[in-house]
This record gives C-alpha cells, structure tokens and sequence, in this order.
C-alpha cells in the first residue's frame, strides 16, 4: 500500500482547528523561480556575500552596489508569479477562522497571490525608505544611484532587513503573539537558521500547538516537528487543501 503524503491526524486536526499561523520562507517560493538564499548551487549566498550586499555595513562601503544588487533582485521577483504553494495558502485563510501567515520573504508574493494577513518579517523589495531617517519613501527625482532622500538628501536604501538589523518591532510581536496563541503552526520553505524567525516554530510547540515543517530538505528543527513533511510546498499543499476540505 501507498504511505500517504498527508497524516490521517493531520488532517483532523486542520479540519476542527480555529488559530493556524503559518512561517513562510524563500522555500516557497522557489517553484515560482525566485531563488533561495542558502541552497546548494542555487541559493543567492552561494553566488553572493551576505556580507558584502546585506548588512548595513556593507551599504555604507557601496551604497551603489548594493543597490543595484536589489534592483536586479526585484526584476527577478517581477517576472515571476505565484505558484500553488503561495495560492494554496490564500485558499486556507479563507477556511480557518483566525489565519496569520508569517513570512520572511521580501518578495511580495504572497499578497499578489491574494493573502490578507501577512506580517513581513523581513521588510519588502518593493518599498524603499531613507537610510537616514528610516521613512518610507514613495517618490523621488534623483537621478543618481542610489537615489537621495526628497527629504534631506539622505541615500535610499530597500527597506528591509540586513543582518545585524532589528526586525520591525509591532510586526515581530505580532508574529510572536499569534504564534503563542496557534493551534496548528506551519513552517513552510525556511532554513530555520536565521533568527528570530527560526524560534517562533519553537515557541508554537512550547505553548502547545501542533507544528508541521513542510520541506523537501531536513533543517535543525525537523526532529523536533508534530509532522515533519518531506515535499515541496506547491505540491504539498495543494494535497494538504484537498484532503482536507475536499474540492
Ligand atoms: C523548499 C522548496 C520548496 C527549497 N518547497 N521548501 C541568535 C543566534 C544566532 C544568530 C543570531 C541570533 N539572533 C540574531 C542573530 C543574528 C542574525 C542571524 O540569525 N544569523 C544567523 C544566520 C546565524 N539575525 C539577524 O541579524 C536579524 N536581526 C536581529 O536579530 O536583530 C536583533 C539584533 C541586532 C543586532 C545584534 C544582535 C541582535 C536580522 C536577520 C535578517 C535576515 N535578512 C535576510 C535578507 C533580507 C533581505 C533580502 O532578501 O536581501 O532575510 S537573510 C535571508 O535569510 C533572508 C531570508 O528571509 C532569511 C531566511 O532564509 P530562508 O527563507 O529560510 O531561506 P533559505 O534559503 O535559508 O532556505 C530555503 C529553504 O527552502 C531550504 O530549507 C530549502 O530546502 C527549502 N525549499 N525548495 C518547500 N519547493
């Protein structure tokens, strides 16, 4: 007999559950061909240096660079759609009663997708602010690279969030409340090597929720999982959806 991709209790559980908050990573979207960061060969960590383009140390050495590296970075997400990982999770906001879904990704994806509740975790490549002041910055006429500030002439900068950066403060207590209160908490597409997203799976499970890893690689918290599922997240969840709720 087949095993079945799905747990049988997993499936019940979904089914009556009222709090679910899932935890996004690049992993999810990587079927839509918007590259990881730490994957063997494809991961942009391979090619690139963190610390060269994504800390704020490395914008203060080659503001230019870095800003360009980014605006090569949203072309790549521009071109790119939604795949049945991200629309499967708009499906299940739309059955669960308090749905939150957490992301580290700062692709914008899961909004064209159609999610409502999203906290970015990590800011979004299609907003960028000051590097002086922290404001949003909407327009601007500089024609240099990077473009100053309309403001006070500061240099812009994507918005969001470098190594050694703090995480949006009301987004990140958000993020963590919902994860307390979950019943079912999915981290889907993550490392889990980067903090402190990668203890709110932790969290979830100390406060009692069900938590459920959907990746096709074993990451530092697997062993840890209520359900730990080996399989890419756009054929995954559509399975999961449909077991679940039928058609
Ligand atoms: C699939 C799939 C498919 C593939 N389906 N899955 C505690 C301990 C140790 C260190 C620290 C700590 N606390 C803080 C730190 C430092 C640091 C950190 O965590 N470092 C670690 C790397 C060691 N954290 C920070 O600096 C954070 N700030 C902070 O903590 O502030 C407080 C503070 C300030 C000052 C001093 C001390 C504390 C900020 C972290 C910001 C991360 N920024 C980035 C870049 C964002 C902008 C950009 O995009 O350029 O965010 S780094 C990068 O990693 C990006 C991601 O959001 C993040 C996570 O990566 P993710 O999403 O997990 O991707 P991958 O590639 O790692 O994994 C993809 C997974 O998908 C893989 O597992 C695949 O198998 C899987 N997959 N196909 C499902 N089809």
């Amino acid at each position: 007999m087949k095993t079945p991709l799905i747990p049988a209790r997993l499936i019940e559980r979904l089914r009556t559950a009222r709090r679910v908050v899932v935890l996004s990573g690049a992993g999810i979207s990587a079927e839509s061909g918007v590259p990881t960061f730490r994957e063997a060969q494809t991961g942009l960590w391979e090619q690139y240096s963190p610390e060269d383009l994504a800390t704020p140390e490395a914008f203060a050495r080659d503001p230019k660079l870095v800003w360009e590296w980014y605006a090569w970075r949203r072309n790549l997400v521009r071109q790119a759609e939604p795949n049945a990982g991200h629309l499967s999770l708009v499906e299940m906001e739309r059955k669960i009663p308090e749905f939150t879904l957490i992301t580290q990704n700062v692709d914008g994806l899961h909004r064209r997708a159609g999610s409502q509740t999203i906290l970015e975790l990590h800011g979004n490549l299609f907003r960028t602010k000051c590097s002086n002041k922290n404001t949003v910055v909407k327009t601007w006429d500089s024609t240099e690279v990077p473009p100053r500030c309309p403001c006070c002439a500061g240099l812009l900068r994507p918005d969001v969030v470098w190594f050694g950066e703090m995480l949006p403060h009301e987004t990140l207590q958000a993020a963590q409340q919902a994860t307390e209160q979950a019943d079912i908490f999915f981290s889907i597409g993550t490392s889990a090597l980067v903090y402190p997203a990668a203890n709110l799976p932790i969290f979830a499970l100390q406060a009692g929720a069900t938590v459920i890893e959907i990746n096709p690689q074993p990451t530092p918290i697997s062993a840890q999982m209520t359900f730990s599922l080996n399989g890419a997240a756009g054929t995954l969840l559509p399975v999961l959806l449909t077991e679940t709720w039928g058609h």
